[in-house]
């Protein structure tokens, strides 16, 4: 008999067990959010102070120069301890502070440990402290939307995802009407600091805040975040300061457990290819962590493409004395090519599935569609000077758009001074789908940036990879590997001799044991001609039907499954890696509040190494700031740092590059990273990049 009462079903919900089992917290969010971040060891000394290093040296843009003239000679500050600070420099530190926070951008796992840190220090310093957080992102500053964290809200959000606490938003503090609105805000709160957690956009922001706040003795400081890893930080003499951003680490570990899970589908069923495209703005970093941790079998890098020279046309070219100027950089069609290459390889080997990651933003490393990108900002951005409106608004149709784009090229042919759409642009526009051409035409995000999230790229890359695929099977080239010992079975069994047809139905029957149709065979017509031309069979006579099945059987068949990895990965809880990480930028933050600093971003140097060597600094921006195009014009930005070719990291992709596509008889030479633990040694520890990076001064060249 059941030890368990009956659950009476009217009073359902009023009953333990259904309570505990249907209840919002479960054991492991416990653990999680009691989970206690180790601290750096200079956090363990009740004072700090900040050490500048002038050894560091950055390239200055005039720009910066010219924009920034309060904050361009910060220098980089390391965070020490105090062994007996005097009184002046203790009330200094100690005093009562206002501090408001706002995360910029999209979100990134660990942003809520940054608050904690930020939080415990400053609470720990002075009760009194008090610390906002703004709502919704950079508008909660402008509308003055924010609420006064408490000890209960900040506990319910440690070591978890997302930025749900306080949210997060795209505006731009950009313009003299949102700056006086700021500075309201700040009035009202009698802040004395801002903390600004974002991206490369969202940091540009933090040093133009700085600069205008100066005077008023408000302190902003900003955070590195952003899952794509693009802000890591190099001074001109390599030395690394800042290895990666936060949120990098779990997003890439979230994507690459979801691809490895697909790795395994895959070799399981053995009858799809996936194309898995992940997340990252323009930078492939995420591309290249998932790689190392998946050995999917094809890794697009943009990067790479970016570098691509064309050497037979350029050598060709010589020879006739001219320069092919369409040899250097990647076009669309010829990456499908590169990629066809791989996917008839191991269907030679009798492997027709596989996974293909492609970063997100790769067409911006293709010469042709980052022309078009450049030129469609640059007209979206002059038509919404001129006429003060919305692009969007006013071409809301696709086909108003393209007749706007026409009859720009209408007046290029009569105006030779107007050269940014001409008739060629035109043409070559128009022989886009059009649902990327619509993808070119989408909206442009509040900082100007090209959409990439919103277009359909793997989409695009792939429509010409089936299309050639479709070329190369016509050609008789695209084949699939047929094991010879299935071959001699099936026709042995139905008393066929297999060694009567095999040399004329294979190229390679007599030495190998894989063996691949003739490249005349393509289809059952053309085989019955092969065999007929040989004498295999007569006139009136039908292919046997073991022969006609292995025939069919070569017959590659692409079959694909699209998956896209960005939100759900952003949206995981941290790695370990990024709790301790994130926990300590939020108490780098606090010092460099504490020390005076302004105009500075936080960061841990030595992330690529054991947290006992983690070292708290703080980066000047300005500095790091260089000119880039946005909405059609140079604007000074932080710089944007994209995957290095020459990086270690980079390199053993490449070099692994063969072994991982595994075009050769046997099993994949996939890896399984697990899901993101709380618990466990390596795959917690830090991005596989920042491992191979870190070994650069011990690696001889050869
Ligand atoms: P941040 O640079 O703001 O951190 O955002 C990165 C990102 O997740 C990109 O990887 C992606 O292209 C983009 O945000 C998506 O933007 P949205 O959230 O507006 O769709």
């Amino acid at each position: 008999m059941s030890e368990h009462k009956p659950i009476i079903l009217e009073d359902i919900l009023k009953n333990p067990e259904v309570q505990k089992a249907t209840s919002n917290i479960n054991q492991e969010l416990i653990e999680r959010k009691e989970y206690k971040p180790p601290v750096c060891d200079v956090f363990s000394h009740p004072y700090t102070f900040l050490q500048e290093n002038a050894d560091f040296q950055f390239v200055v843009d005039n720009e910066a120069k010219k924009l920034l003239p309060k904050i361009i000679d910060n220098k980089v500050a390391f965070i020490t301890k105090v062994n007996s600070p005097d009184n002046p420099f203790k009330e200094k530190y100690c005093k009562r502070r206002n501090i408001g926070i706002v995360f910029s951008g999209g979100p990134a796992p660990g942003g809520h440990n940054v608050i904690a840190g930020l939080y415990d220090a400053a609470k720990k310093v002075n009760p009194e402290n008090k610390i906002f957080g703004f709502l919704l992102g950079p508008d909660g500053i402008i509308e003055n939307k924010a609420i006064e964290l408490t000890a209960e809200l900040v506990d319910a959000y440690r070591n978890l995802g997302g930025f749900s606490m306080i949210k997060t938003g795209r505006a731009k503090i950009d313009s003299k009407e949102k700056m006086l609105l700021t500075k309201e805000t700040c009035r009202d709160l009698g802040l004395d600091a801002i903390v600004i957690v974002g991206g490369d956009d969202s940091n540009t922001n933090a040093a133009f805040l700085a600069q205008e706040m100066f005077e008023e003795g408000l302190q902003v400081i900003g955070v590195p975040k952003t899952i794509d890893g693009d802000i890591q930080v190099k001074d001109t003499a390599g030395k690394t300061l800042c290895a990666i951003s936060f949120g990098f680490h779990t997003a890439a570990r979230a994507f690459a457990n979801e691809i490895s899970n697909l790795c395994t589908d895959s070799s399981s069923d053995v009858k799809y290819w996936h194309i898995c495209k992940v997340m990252g703005r323009v930078a492939s970093h995420l591309a290249l962590e998932v790689a190392l941790q998946t050995h999917a079998n094809i890794t697009l890098i943009g990067e790479e493409l970016a570098d691509h020279t064309d050497k037979e046309r350029i050598e060709k070219a010589k020879k006739e004395n001219i320069i092919d100027y369409g040899a250097y950089g990647m076009t669309l069609r010829h990456l499908s090519r590169i990629i066809c290459d791989s996917i008839v390889r191991r269907a030679a080997v009798g492997k027709s599935y596989g996974i293909i990651v492609i970063p997100e933003g790769i067409l911006e490393f293709i010469d042709e569609i980052q022309t078009f990108i450049i030129k469609l900002n640059t007209i979206i951005a002059d038509h919404n000077e001129l006429h003060d409106t919305d692009f969007h608004s006013d071409f809301p149709l696709l086909r108003d758009k393209l007749e706007y784009l026409r009859r720009l090229a209408r007046r290029s042919r009569e105006d030779s001074s107007f050269t940014i759409w001409n008739t060629r642009d035109d043409d070559l526009f128009d022989d886009i789908p059009e649902f990327f051409q619509k993808g070119l035409l989408t909206e442009r995000d509040s900082h100007g940036n090209f959409q990439f999230s919103l277009v359909e790229t793997d989409k695009i890359v792939m429509e010409l990879v089936t299309d050639y695929l479709n070329i190369l099977k016509e050609k008789g080239v695209y084949k699939t590997g047929i094991e010879k010992t299935y071959y001699k079975d099936t026709l042995n069994k139905a008393g066929i001799d297999p060694d009567f047809f095999g040399p004329v139905m294979f190229k390679n029957y007599d030495d190998s044991d894989l063996l691949l149709v003739k490249k005349s065979i393509i289809s059952v017509k053309t085989l019955k001609k092969v065999l007929q031309k040989e004498g295999a069979v007569k006139d009136n006579e039908k292919i046997p039907a073991p022969v006609e099945k292995i025939f069919k059987k070569s017959v590659p068949k692409f079959k694909t499954q699209v998956h896209f990895y960005g939100y759900d990965g952003r949206g995981n809880d941290p790695t370990r890696f990024d709790c301790v990480y994130t926990y300590n930028l939020g108490l780098t933050v606090f010092s460099l509040i504490a020390n005076g600093a302004t105009g500075q971003m936080a960061a841990i140097k030595n992330l690529e190494m054991d947290f006992s060597r983690w070292e708290p600094i703080g980066i000047p921006i300005a500095p790091l700031m260089h000119l880039e195009e946005r909405k059609g014009k140079l604007t000074l930005v932080l710089e944007k740092s994209v995957v290095d070719v020459n990086s270690i990291a980079f390199r053993a992709v490449k070099k692994l590059r063969e072994k991982w596509l595994a075009a050769a008889p046997g099993e994949d030479n996939f890896r399984r990273p697990g899901p993101i633990r709380f618990t466990g040694k390596s795959e917690e520890d830090r991005p596989i990049t920042l491992v191979l990076n870190s070994l650069h001064n011990r690696v001889i060249e050869n």
